[in-house]
């Protein structure tokens, strides 16, 4: 009898895990997207967060690196990047680095 109850509890808990946990089998976050998208982006990345030197932005150094992006771009520190912080912030690197 305990069998069919524990495949039950199963089933109804494992969607909601997946929601809990979103990524953690898919290893490509956001914030590597941000930086396939922009050249710019890209750049300042691999030459301050490229941490392996291996010419290659990896899921764990774009997180470093988005988020040092975002205390750059966040210019009002209410947590988030609005487009016109996006494109400030972008001149910003491409003037500056
Ligand atoms: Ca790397
Ligand atoms: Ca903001």
């Amino acid at each position: 009898m305990i069998r069919p109850v524990a495949a039950f509890v199963l089933l109804v808990t494992s969607p909601l895990m997946a929601q809990i946990a979103p990524g953690r089998s898919q290893p490509t976050p956001a914030a590597l997207q941000i930086f396939e998208r922009d050249w710019v982006l890209m750049n300042w990345a691999l030459k301050y967060y490229d941490a392996d030197k291996d010419i290659r932005i990896e899921p764990a150094e774009a997180q470093v690196a988005a988020a040092a992006f975002r205390r750059i771009a966040d210019a009002d520190n209410d947590g988030r990047v609005t487009p016109a912080e996006y494109r400030a912030a972008r001149a910003f690197i491409l003037a500056r680095y």
